[in-house]
């Protein structure tokens, strides 16, 4: 019998995970299907591979990344660590909780570099259209090969979707903000808070993106910044210089009229209103159809299409767990496709969907996401082998995560944790994080006798 063949979507975190999931099974010296990833960009990591590029990329594809220069982790990353794959054993020695950009990306590269997994991905390769034949049980992918110019197609017994759900804007219209003579732009085409230095800003949202660009712009000298909130303001005890407003209800001009009848003249706007889950190379009846929320309707175990189980979607709910509970659904998926795990019948597969959107329901407020997203974790890690990790003391970590940006949103990112895979505690980082504005790999892996020479010499 000839081998059964899997497709993999994304070679982000995500479908990363996926490849790390077969490589361990084949270490154990079991005999795993063929495995093809296919991914759209010149490299993988998804978002942690940031672009300077906004709208399309040099083949014209839309860009996928929506990450900035100067971004900080936003959540410890003692939060995020792969059991497998610890920080101690990426970076040899401890480093703080809250590393940025680059060197999240280095560690996601480490484990990844370590096996054959770029064997597998097609790089520069876009999934153009899907079809599933019901009489064969196959799926047919249609892909360019952006470098070539050249459409093909190819059959798979499953097919893993791991494109993510941050990348497409969700981009509402406010009247009189078509004459809006300033910069007007979505969080994922914000590059830095470079061009908003000495302005006026103003930022229509209240969740991660919103809190994060107010943040970061008022770090690196924006005049004013300016959130507008349509359900709820973030709340917190927000420094000089940044403030919160009921939604904008129109613009005139440059002036932005707010809810409760205020107004205020802004340099430039940008929308941190959400994503919209966007897969336009699935037809109609594949398409998972969502907002962004911690469970998803129509996932079985979060990630199994209830309509076609053989379709498999990966991380796409909203996330405080990230890497890790990827890993987790990985693992399953894997066990499923290898027939280590049985899938119950469609109606079974209902009962248990509903159970844990009953259970969301109940959700009153973020500790309780946090609960719930472990309790979603530690079902999946108790069907596989996947290394088991203190998901309630990484939970812990996240409710004083949320309590530590209540305290200070300034120096939250300051804070140190100790890992549960290790047990060893983040170190403290040479320069307080409002201090530092140099996000490179090289700056931050130094130590404090580096950096005090470094700045000597440059006084
Ligand atoms: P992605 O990382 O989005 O990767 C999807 C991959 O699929 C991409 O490489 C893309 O090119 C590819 N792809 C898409 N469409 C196609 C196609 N049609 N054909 C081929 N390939 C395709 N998480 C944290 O843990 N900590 C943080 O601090 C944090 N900060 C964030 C900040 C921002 C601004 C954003 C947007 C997200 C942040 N996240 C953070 C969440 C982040 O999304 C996850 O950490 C992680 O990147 C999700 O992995 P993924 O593989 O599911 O999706
Ligand atoms: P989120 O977390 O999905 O939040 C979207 C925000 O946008 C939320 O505050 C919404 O307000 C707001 N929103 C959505 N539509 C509108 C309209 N029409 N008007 C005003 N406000 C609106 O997205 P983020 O980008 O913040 O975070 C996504 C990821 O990126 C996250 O994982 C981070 O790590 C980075 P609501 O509360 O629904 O009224």
């Amino acid at each position: 019998m000839s081998k059964k063949r899997i497709g993999i979507i994304g070679a982000g975190p995500s479908g990363l995970a996926q490849l790390r999931a077969f490589e361990s099974a084949e270490k154990l010296g079991m005999e795993v299907p063929e495995i093809v990833c296919f991914e759209k960009q010149e490299n993988w990591g998804g978002m942690w591979n940031f672009t300077w590029r906004t709208g399309v990329g040099k083949y014209g594809e839309p860009i996928h990344g929506s990450m900035y220069k100067y971004l900080w982790s936003n959540g410890p990353k003692e939060c995020l660590e792969l059991s497998d794959y610890s920080f101690d054993e990426h970076f040899g020695k401890p480093i703080s909780s809250y590393p940025p950009r680059p060197v999240l990306f280095d560690y996601i590269q480490g484990r990844i570099n370590k096996s054959n997994a770029k064997d597998y991905i097609r790089f520069n390769t876009t999934a153009r259209w899907v079809t599933y034949d019901e009489e064969t049980k196959k799926f047919t992918l249609y892909l360019d090969d952006l470098k070539k110019n050249r459409t093909y197609s190819e059959e798979f017994d499953y097919l893993i979707v791991a494109t993510g759900h941050f990348s497409t804007p969700n981009m509402p219209y406010f009247e009189g903000i078509d004459d809006f003579p300033g910069a007007v732009m979505h969080a994922h085409d914000f590059r830095g808070a470079d061009q908003f230095i000495d302005k006026d800003l103003l930022l229509i949202g209240s969740s991660y993106s919103a809190e994060d660009i107010a943040v970061q712009c008022y770090k690196h000298g924006s005049k004013s910044v300016t959130l507008s909130y349509r359900s709820n303001p973030i709340g917190v005890d927000w420094p000089e210089g940044i403030e919160e407003r009921p939604l904008v209800t129109h613009f005139e001009g440059d002036t932005a009229y707010f809810k409760d009848g205020t107004s205020k003249r802004f340099d430039g706007v940008v929308m941190c209103t959400g994503y919209q889950h966007k897969f336009p190379f699935l037809p109609d009846y594949l398409r998972l159809k969502t907002k962004n929320n911690l469970y998803p309707d129509n996932l079985y175990k979060g990630i199994f299409f209830q309509d076609l189980p053989e379709l498999i979607y990966l991380g796409m709910q909203d996330q405080y767990y990230t890497f890790n509970m990827f890993d987790t659904q990985a693992w399953l998926a894997r066990d499923y496709m290898m027939g280590k795990f049985e899938i119950p019948s469609k109606e079974e597969r209902r009962k248990d969907i509903d159970k844990w959107l009953a259970d969301y329901d109940k959700v009153e407020d973020a500790n309780g996401d946090v609960d719930f997203q472990a309790a979603y974790i530690k079902d999946l890690i108790s069907y596989t082998d996947y290394p088991d990790f203190n998901i309630d003391k990484v939970g812990d970590m996240f409710k004083q995560w949320l309590k530590d940006k209540e305290d200070d949103i300034l120096t939250y990112r300051d804070k140190t944790f100790k890992s549960v895979i290790t047990g060893t505690m983040a170190a403290e980082h040479h320069t307080e994080w409002m201090d530092e504005l140099d996000d490179s790999k090289k700056r931050y892996l130094m130590d404090e006798e580096q950096v005090e020479a470094l700045e000597e010499s440059e006084a």
